[in-house]
């Protein structure tokens, strides 16, 4: 009998799922999670992220997420009862693109962590930059272009890298702060992302980078899985003696460190290679085959699934992934998923029961109504400056708005994941809100497929606890088929298949036409 443990180290809050594998049987044995703002209130974030007031630049606090994991096996070891001595691997899922920076103490520092005394002690001054720039980061438009020119234009990099330069991606994110903090980048010995800096604290020594949250720099060749010279000269200034190596997403990156097998009385697991939530979320969704298709309503909203080749989006919007089950991952991101949910809920004075009671009440296609629900800069379509735009709509916000906002946000995720060429003929869901069946109604009715929500809502930590289990057969010399893994685990929730409803399709295929049209049109305004 073993046992895995994956992270979820997302935006807002650390989750940790065990997974057991007892001969045939496969169960998720123990899942925990908190919000950042609550167990680590004295970091001042909100919603997990430190803003700026323009809302371009946000940032968090790196030393935040160490601590929250020391929270976490502190909770974990002290309420559950789990015979730890099974525990064999541990993996993880961090939000992609987020960077860390460290000065020459790191190194040292993350190898003698003394178990006796709290993490955050140990560890405050190993930072060249104090915070981390992470994936709502607007800021580096300039630092995009700079870098998309540089490499022969926006389609030559993302042949190259998978996706034009996007302002959130780690590539321009560092070519700004080399720009504007030159003696900082200078003292910066190494470059981690989220997902690789959290493995570096398990593992007590620099982690690599697997490929996968690799893609999202706009620094790897998306072909040969290495550094692509050309990218990192248009960056910044030795930027290769800065990263850490790139290996495949099974790789192994050392046994849990001494601070935590001695703090928490902990066996020396495998720390596997940390990857990004929507990779991880890629393989907790069971999408191990092309064709299949998955929506993750969280922080960010994602539509995602399976490429056997990395063809990039024409339009520039999508990007392409190195799968951490070996072949290609294609996705279009959605910045305004669940805060504009939010916004619209709280504007309107409802709770998610009521939120669905005016769904079932209000009639699809919202009778031409529609909104364009960009309270945070978007990222697809890009719109750096927030505002959000409707037609149509009552004023104060009312009934209509509540129908508006997710007509909108299923409308363009199926309007900006044509790109990938899938016609689903299901699509999986999950993330907090796939529990609303009213929200999946719209999913499925814009879509025309059936939507099938999944067993587990957080399909990041259950996705990195299978990437541990995956990788640990694997050292072993036996790997098991990814097939087999993801028989194991994912399961759908009985009786939560959702049809699309026949009249609905013509009034969302008419719907869409108008939706593209409109925002085709606000965008060229914005924009002229
Ligand atoms: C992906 C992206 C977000 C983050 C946060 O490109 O920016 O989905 O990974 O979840």
């Amino acid at each position: 009998m073993s046992i895995y443990l994956g992270f979820d180290s997302s935006t807002q809050s650390l989750t940790a799922t065990i997974i057991e594998i007892d001969g045939a049987r496969r169960s998720v044995v123990a899942t925990r999670t908190f919000q950042f703002d609550e167990a680590l209130p004295s970091y001042g974030t909100r919603y997990g992220v430190l803003s700026s007031q323009d809302g371009a630049v946000v940032h968090a606090p790196p030393l935040m997420w160490a601590e929250a994991l020391e929270v976490m096996f502190d909770a974990l070891t002290r309420e559950h009862d789990i015979d730890w001595a099974r525990l064999r691997a541990i993996s993880g899922s961090a939000q992609q693109h987020g960077s860390v920076y460290l000065n020459t103490l790191a190194t040292d520092r993350l190898a003698r962590l003394d178990g006796t005394q709290v993490i955050a002690s140990q560890l405050g001054d190993v930072f060249s930059r104090a915070t981390s720039p992470i994936w709502m980061d607007s800021s580096t438009t300039e630092d995009c272009r700079a870098i998309e020119a540089a490499v022969g234009g926006a389609a030559a990099l993302a042949t190259l890298t998978g996706s034009r330069a996007f302002e959130r991606f780690t590539g321009p994110q560092i070519r700004k702060f080399a720009r504007e903090d030159q003696a900082s980048y200078q003292r910066t010995d190494r470059i981690h992302l989220v997902s690789s800096w959290m493995a570096s604290l398990l593992s007590g020594g620099n982690a690599s980078i697997d490929r996968g949250d690799g893609s999202g720099m706009n620094l790897m060749d998306l072909s040969s899985g290495q550094w692509s010279r050309a990218a990192l000269g248009a960056t910044a200034p030795d930027l290769d003696s800065k990263l850490p190596p790139l290996v495949p997403s099974s790789a192994i990156a050392g046994t849990l460190s001494p601070f935590w097998t001695q703090r928490f009385n902990l066996p020396p697991a495998r720390i596997v290679a940390w990857s990004g939530d929507n990779l991880c979320s890629l393989v907790g969704t069971g999408l191990v085959q092309e064709g299949q298709i998955a929506i993750s309503l969280g922080t960010s909203d994602t539509i995602f699934g399976v490429m056997s080749k990395p063809s990039v989006s024409d339009d520039g919007t999508g990007h392409v992934f190195a799968s951490p089950t070996g072949e290609f991952m294609g996705m279009t991101v959605f910045k305004n998923g669940s805060l504009a949910r939010e916004r619209i809920r709280n504007a309107c004075g409802l709770d998610w029961n009521s939120f669905s009671d005016v769904l079932r009440r209000t009639t699809p296609g919202n009778g031409g109504a529609m909104m364009l629900p960009w309270f945070e800069p978007e990222i697809t379509p890009l719109v750096l400056t927030p505002g959000v735009r409707t037609t149509g709509l009552s004023e104060p916000a009312g009934p209509d708005h509540v129908r508006a906002v997710i007509e909108a946000q299923m409308m363009s995720m199926a309007l900006h994941s044509r790109w990938m060429g899938v016609t689903p003929s299901e699509i999986r869901a999950t993330g907090g809100a796939a529990t609303n069946r009213e929200i999946m109604q719209v999913a499925a009715d814009v879509f025309g497929a059936p939507v099938q929500r999944l067993q587990q809502s957080n399909s990041a930590a259950l996705g990195a606890a299978m990437r541990a289990w995956h990788a640990d057969t694997l050292a072993d010399g036996s790997p098991m088929p990814w097939s087999e893994i993801a028989a194991g685990f994912i399961d759908t929730v009985a009786g939560s298949r959702i049809a699309p409803i026949r009249e609905n399709l013509e009034v969302y295929r008419r719907a869409l036409q108008r939706f593209e049209d409109w925002e085709s049109r606000v965008l060229s305004e914005r924009y002229q």
